[in-house]
């Protein structure tokens, strides 16, 4: 009775403890890569139903251009190139981020207007912010080219233009 007593206080500490550290937020600074010009930001906010992304770039082409987590949260090679490919813990196939397969770290495409700029906002099912599957300490890449959704495993992208590692940030 005592042991049962001592560990369901110990369960309940846990509990607390792991709650108190939950990400809530992240947040990724995008970087040029070399002979590139592209920068931006991008948020990430955990929501009962998701998790919500808002990304704003600029110094891009005008077009659409692949928008993906990477696997490692290294951005240190000119091309970015160490970041490695795409995020994909469960280990399936490319595609597009409404699709029922694909990688977590596939995020489509950003559309930039005539100016360079690009806004995008999603709420995305498939990717967390805690636990082992969790984007935290990945790298967030944009492509030089349009993702065209279905090529394995990298929609075809070209080059990378930034890089950004994705943080924990203030809630
Ligand atoms: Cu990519
Ligand atoms: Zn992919």
């Amino acid at each position: 009775m005592k042991a049962g007593m001592l560990t369901m206080v110990l369960v309940v500490t846990l509990v607390a403890v792991a709650q108190a550290q939950l990400v809530m937020k992240a947040v990724a600074v995008l970087s040029p890569t070399k002979g590139n010009s592209v920068s931006g930001t991008v948020t990430f906010t955990r929501f009962q139903t998701g998790v919500k992304i808002v990304a704003d770039v600029s110094g891009l082409t005008p077009g659409l251009h692949g928008f993906h987590v990477h696997e490692f949260g290294d951005c240190s090679a000119p091309d970015a190139a160490s970041a490695g490919g795409h995020f994909n813990p469960t280990q399936t196939h490319h595609g597009a981020p409404d699709m029922p397969f694909r990688h977590v770290g596939d995020f489509g495409n950003l559309v930039a207007d005539a100016s360079g700029n690009a806004h995008y906002e999603r709420v995305d099912t498939i990717i967390v912010l805690n636990g082992g599957n969790s984007v935290i300490g990945h790298a967030l890449i944009v492509h030089e080219k349009v993702d065209d959704l279905q090529t394995q495993p990298t929609g075809n992208a070209g080059g990378r233009v930034a890089c950004g590692v994705i943080g924990v940030a203030s809630p």
